[in-house]
């Protein structure tokens, strides 16, 4: 490697942010399997359906709800967060279904 790509180099790396993580979270037996979770800004929780019932996760900020859809037995669905903040994760379909999510 000549000199300026290894210069080159070093810079993307020192300017790149800290890697963001995926979070794991399942639902089975209607509910989440954790009830609260702290993320770094830029993570993402990847809900797996476990339950042979729908779900419909719902990301609460403040007044901004988003809303992920349907989601049926067996699929993935991913919320990414990438603000930080106290955000509530529910089910639109069963009230008991909640995470409370701070994100740094
Ligand atoms: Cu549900």
């Amino acid at each position: 490697m000549n000199k300026f790509l290894s210069v080159f180099s070093i810079c993307v790396a020192a300017a790149m942010p800290a890697f963001a993580a995926d979070v794991a979270v399942d639902q089975a037996g209607q509910q989440f399997s954790q009830s609260s979770l702290t993320l770094k800004s830029g993570d993402t929780i990847v809900f797996t359906n476990k339950d042979d019932v729908t779900h419909n996760i719902k990301v609460i900020n403040g007044d901004d709800t988003d809303d992920k859809g349907l989601q049926k037995p067996g699929e993935i669905i991913k919320a990414n967060f990438a603000k930080a903040g106290s955000y509530q994760v529910r089910c639109g379909i069963h009230p008991k279904m909640k995470i409370d999510v701070t994100v740094q």
